[in-house]
C-alpha cells in the first residue's frame, strides 16, 4: 500500500497471529478456543498498544534530545473515536493484521465493531481536537493533548415514542486496553480556601486538596514513527481516611469528601454551543487546567532549566474556545506566586505562551462567570484577573482610547452588572483575548465575523492578533479508514500518496468525466449504500433501496443548524406526494442524526417531531417508497463513518452566520456526497473549491440576514403567503401526528411564528425547496451528477487537518 516506509514495523500476518494468541493467553487468561470477537478485540488492542508503547519512548527520547517547541492543546473534549482500526491503518498493519485474523478465524471487521466508542465530546470542537491530534503526529511536531477522562461521556441516546430518552455511557466501564495510569506524573490542586499576605506576599490557604491521576492514550500518526500522548486526567480524592476524624461524629464527613472530589471527572457536560454556568463545570475546568500546566511545567524544568523566564521558547499552548480559558490566570499565578516573576513580566511570558481559538458567534454561547464564585473557588484567581484587567484597562485601553471610560466598560473583562446588586460577571472570551498572543476563527467567514462583529475593539487595539485558521478533517480516519474501497480506487488511478498530501486529490478532476471512472466511482457509493441500508434495518427497521437519494443531515442538534426547515421540506414533498402518487420524481431517503443537549426543549421537540414524521411516512404506501424518512438513533463517531461514505445529499443549512466552520461539510464532500447549504462557514470556502456548478446554495447571505433583521421580519406573513409552510405547519400544530400529546410540537410552532423565527427558517423556506427541486433534476443525469460528485472529492485538498496544522504552526506556534 503507498505510503509504506522504513518507519512501519517489519510484522507479518504469523507475527500479530501469534501476539495475539501469546495476549490472549498470557494477559487475558483465555485459551483460544473460548475466544470471541470480544476477547479477540481487547488482545489485539493489547497487541498494538506495545508497538505503540515501544514507539512513544522513542518518540519522547527524540524530544528530550530535540530543540522543537512543544505543542500543548488543551480542551475538555477530545472525540477521538473508536482507536483499533484507526491505529492499524496508521501503523501500516491493517492488511496483514486482516490476513492474521482470517487465519484465526474471526474477521477483522467484526472484532473491530467491539470497541466502543469513548463518548468524550459533544460534537465539532471536540472532534476537530481529535482529527488535530492525529495531524500533529503525522506531521511529527513535538505536541501533547491534555483534557478529561470522564467516566461517563456525552449520553447514550435511545427513542421512547419517538422523544429522546438520555442514558449514561459509561464508555470505558468493561475495558480500555489503551489509557494507561501514570501513577508517577500525578498532580495535586487547590480549591477554595483564601489569600492571605504574608509579608508583602500573597498566599492562598486552607484550600481543599484534589489528585489528579494521569491516563495516557496512545496517538498515532500515519507513515512515521511518532506516537503521541493524549494525557487524560481523573480526579480521586487526595488523602484516603483522614485517619484524625476517624470517629463516630466525622466518619461520615471524611467519606463525603472523598466523593465529591471524585465527582469532578465524572461526567461530560452534554451542552453543545450552550454553556451551563455550574460551580462543578468552573471546577471540571480548573482542575484540568491546573494538573495539565504543573505536569508541563514539571517537564520544562526537566529538560531546560529551573528558571521559566523562557519557557515561551520551549512552549506553547492552545486554548481549545474558552473552556480552559482560567490557564491564563493560573499561568500567571505560578509565575509570580511560586516562581517570583513580576506581574508585567508574567504577563509578556502568558501572552507569549498561549494562543486562542473561537469557535462561535452565538452570543448565548460566550462563556462569563460569576464573580462571586471564581472568588470562592478560586480565590486567588479572581484577583489575578482583577490585576491583568486593570493593568488592560488604564494602560492598554488607555493608550488607544484616552479618558474614554465608556470603552473601558465595554472592555472590561470583569463586566459590569445591568442592574445595580446583580452579580458581575467576567468574561472568559476577553481574558482569552487579553491573555494571548493570537486570536482564531475556523473559517475564512467566521474569522471575519470575529473580527468585525464579535471583538472589533480588540481588532482595533492590536490589528495582527486576529487571524483565520480554516478547520479541516484527517483524511486518514475519513476517508481511507471510512471508505477504503473510494480509497483503493483512488490509490489505482492517481499518483502518490494522497493521504499524506490531500492536494494530491486534484489529479482525480481529469476523470470527473470519464465513463469508465464513473461507473466504478458510483459503484463504491451504491455497495456502501447497501451496507448503510443493513444498519438502517437494523437500527430503525425500515426498508430502504440503495438506488434512492440518501439525503444526510447528522450533527448536533441546534435551532441554528435548521433541522426543522429540513423536517418541514420532507412534509410538504410528503404532500405533494399524497397529492399527486405518480409525479415525476426520484425516490428519497432522509437520513437524520443528532443528540440535542437534555435541557433544550425545542431541540428534543424537534426529534419529537421528526420521529413522528418518518413513522407516518413509512407506513404510507401510497407513496410508492418515494420517500423515507429515518432518524438514526445515538448518532457518534463510528455511526459517522458509516453513513458519510453511503451520503449522496449532504445538508449544511445553518442560518448564515451562525455555523462557525462545520467539519461534516468537509467529510461529506470528500466522499462525494453534493452539498446543499447556505453561503456560512467553511461552505463558502468549499464552494470556491468545487466551484459553483458544483454544490447546491441557497438562502440569505450574512448580509442579508442582518439587514432582514434590521428592516423588521414577520415570520407570519411568510406563513399567510405560502400555502405549503401553512399546510405543513397547521399539520405539525393539529394533534394529528401526536394524538396522545396533541400539544406535543407547540414548543416548534412557537419558535417559528410566535417569538420571531429567530434563525430564519421561514425566510430560507422557499430558497430551500427550490434547491432540493435542482438536486432532484441533476439526480436524473447521471453523467452530470457523478461528475459533480467525483470533482467534490478531488477538490477537497485544503480541508485536510494537516493543512490546518500547518497553517497553526507558521502563524501562531511560530514553528517556521
Ligand atoms: C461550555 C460551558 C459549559 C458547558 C458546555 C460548554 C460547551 C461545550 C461544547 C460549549 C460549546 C461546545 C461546543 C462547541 C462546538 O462544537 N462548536 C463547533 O466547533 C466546530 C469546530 O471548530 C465548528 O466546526 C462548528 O461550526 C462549531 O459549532
Amino acid at each position: 500500500k503507498a505510503g509504506q516506509n522504513d518507519t512501519m514495523p517489519v510484522v507479518d500476518s504469523e507475527d500479530i497471529a501469534q501476539s495475539v494468541v501469546r495476549h490472549l493467553q498470557q494477559s487475558l487468561g483465555v485459551e483460544l478456543d473460548e475466544a470471541g470477537p470480544a476477547e479477540y478485540w481487547e488482545a489485539l488492542s493489547l497487541v498494538v498498544r506495545e508497538i505503540d508503547l515501544q514507539r512513544i519512548r522513542a518518540t519522547r527520547k527524540k524530544e528530550r534530545e530535540g530543540k522543537a517547541r512543544r505543542i500543548y492543546y488543551l480542551s475538555l473534549e477530545f472525540l477521538v473515536g473508536r482507536l483499533l482500526g484507526n491505529n492499524l491503518h496508521n501503523l501500516g498493519i491493517f492488511k496483514e493484521t486482516e490476513k492474521a485474523m482470517a487465519k484465526l478465524g474471526t474477521p477483522l471487521v467484526d472484532i473491530l465493531e467491539n470497541e466502543s466508542d469513548p463518548s468524550l465530546g459533544n460534537g465539532g470542537l471536540g472532534r476537530l481536537a481529535a482529527c488535530f491530534m492525529d495531524s500533529m503526529t503525522t506531521l511529527d511536531m513535538p505536541a501533547m493533548g491534555y483534557g478529561i477522562n470522564y467516566r461517563f461521556g456525552l449520553f447514550r441516546q435511545s427513542f421512547a415514542g419517538g422523544k429522546q430518552v438520555e442514558t449514561p455511557d459509561g464508555w470505558r466501564e468493561d475495558s480500555f486496553p489503551w489509557g494507561i495510569e501514570r501513577a508517577k506524573r500525578k498532580q495535586h490542586v487547590k480549591l477554595y480556601g483564601l489569600v492571605r499576605e504574608h509579608a508583602g506576599k500573597a498566599v492562598w490557604e486552607d484550600t481543599q486538596e484534589v489528585l489528579g491521576m494521569p491516563w495516557d492514550v496512545p496517538v498515532t500518526g500515519y507513515g512515521t514513527g511518532t506516537v503521541n500522548t493524549l494525557r487524560l486526567w481523573e480526579s480521586r480524592a487526595a488523602h484516603g481516611f483522614d485517619l484524625n476524624s476517624f470517629d463516630a461524629g466525622r466518619y461520615q464527613d471524611s467519606r463525603s469528601q472523598e466523593i465529591s472530589a471524585e465527582n469532578i471527572s465524572q461526567v461530560l457536560y452534554p451542552n453543545d454551543n450552550h454553556p451551563a454556568g455550574k460551580e462543578l463545570r468552573l471546577i471540571q475546568q480548573y482542575f484540568f487546567v491546573a494538573c495539565s500546566l504543573a505536569d508541563l511545567i514539571e517537564r520544562y524544568k526537566r529538560e531546560n532549566s529551573e528558571s521559566l523566564k523562557n519557557i515561551a521558547d520551549k512552549v506553547a499552548i492552545q486554548l481549545n474556545d474558552t473552556h480552559p480559558a482560567i490557564a491564563v490566570a493560573e499561568f500567571m499565578r505560578v509565575l509570580m506566586d511560586e516562581e517570583n516573576v513580576v506581574f508585567s513580566r508574567a504577563l509578556e511570558v502568558t501572552r507569549e505562551v498561549f494562543a486562542y481559538t473561537n469557535h462561535t458567534l452565538l452570543p448565548e454561547a460566550l462563556e462569563e462567570w460569576p464573580q462571586q464564585l471564581i472568588t470562592k473557588v478560586l480565590p486567588r484567581h479572581m484577583q489575578i484577573i482583577h490585576m491583568i484587567n486593570y493593568h488592560f484597562l488604564h494602560s492598554e485601553v488607555e493608550a488607544v482610547w484616552p479618558g474614554d471610560d465608556h470603552m473601558k466598560r465595554r472592555l472590561s473583562i470583569i463586566e459590569e452588572p445591568d442592574r445595580p446588586g446583580d452579580d458581575q460577571m467576567v468574561r472568559m472570551a476577553f481574558l482569552s483575548v487579553v491573555g494571548s498572543h493570537k486570536v482564531n476563527g475556523v473559517a475564512a467567514l467566521h474569522s471575519r465575523l470575529v473580527q468585525e462583529k464579535l471583538f472589533p475593539e480588540f481588532h482595533h487595539m492590536w490589528p495582527e492578533k486576529i487571524i483565520n485558521v480554516t478547520n479541516g478533517v484527517t483524511p486518514r480516519r475519513w476517508l481511507d479508514y471510512c471508505n477504503p474501497e473510494l480509497a483503493a480506487l483512488i490509490d489505482e488511478t492517481i499518483e502518490g500518496d494522497w493521504r499524506k498530501d490531500l492536494y494530491k486529490l486534484g489529479a482525480m478532476k481529469a476523470y470527473a468525466d470519464d465513463p469508465a471512472f464513473q461507473k466504478r466511482f458510483a459503484a463504491i457509493k451504491h455497495d456502501n449504500k447497501k451496507h448503510l441500508a443493513a444498519v438502517i434495518k437494523e437500527l430503525c427497521d425500515v426498508d430502504v433501496s440503495p438506488d434512492a437519494i440518501f439525503d444526510v443531515q447528522i450533527k448536533r442538534l441546534h435551532e441554528y443548524k435548521r433541522q426543522q426547515m429540513n423536517l418541514l421540506h420532507i412534509m410538504a414533498l410528503y404532500r405533494r406526494l399524497l397529492d399527486n402518487p405518480d409525479l415525476d420524481v426520484p425516490p428519497r431517503v432522509f437520513i437524520f442524526g443528532a443528540k440535542a443537549a437534555p435541557g433544550y426543549k425545542v431541540a428534543k421537540t424537534i426529534i419529537h417531531a421528526i420521529n413522528r414524521v418518518a413513522e407516518r411516512v413509512n407506513n404510507d404506501r401510497r407513496i410508492k417508497d418515494k420517500l423515507k424518512v429515518v432518524f438514526l438513533p445515538n448518532y457518534r463517531v463510528s455511526l459517522a463513518e458509516k453513513i458519510i461514505p453511503a451520503a449522496d445529499v449532504s445538508e449544511q443549512i445553518s442560518t448564515a452566520g451562525f455555523e462557525a466552520s462545520g467539519t461534516g461539510n468537509m467529510k461529506f464532500a470528500l466522499n462525494g456526497a453534493l452539498t446543499v447549504g447556505t453561503l456560512d462557514g467553511a461552505n463558502v470556502e468549499i464552494a470556491e473549491e468545487v466551484g459553483d456548478d458544483n454544490i447546491f446554495i441557497f438562502g440569505l447571505t450574512v448580509e442579508q440576514v442582518s439587514e432582514l433583521r434590521h428592516r423588521g421580519y414577520n415570520p407570519r406573513d411568510i406563513y399567510n403567503r405560502s400555502e405549503e409552510l401553512r399546510s405543513v405547519i397547521d399539520w405539525l400544530d393539529s394533534g394529528d401526528l401526536c394524538p396522545e400529546e396533541p400539544e406535543a410540537f407547540r414548543p416548534l410552532v412557537e419558535a417559528l411564528l410566535d417569538q420571531g423565527d429567530y434563525f430564519l427558517t421561514m425566510a430560507d423556506y422557499q430558497a430551500y425547496s427550490d434547491a432540493h427541486e435542482r438536486i432532484a433534476e441533476t439526480w436524473k443525469k447521471p453523467e452530470l451528477w457523478w461528475k459533480m460528485a467525483i470533482t467534490n472529492s478531488a477538490s477537497m485538498g485544503k480541508f485536510s487537518s494537516d493543512r490546518s496544522i500547518q497553517d497553526y504552526g507558521k502563524a501562531i506556534w511560530n514553528m517556521s
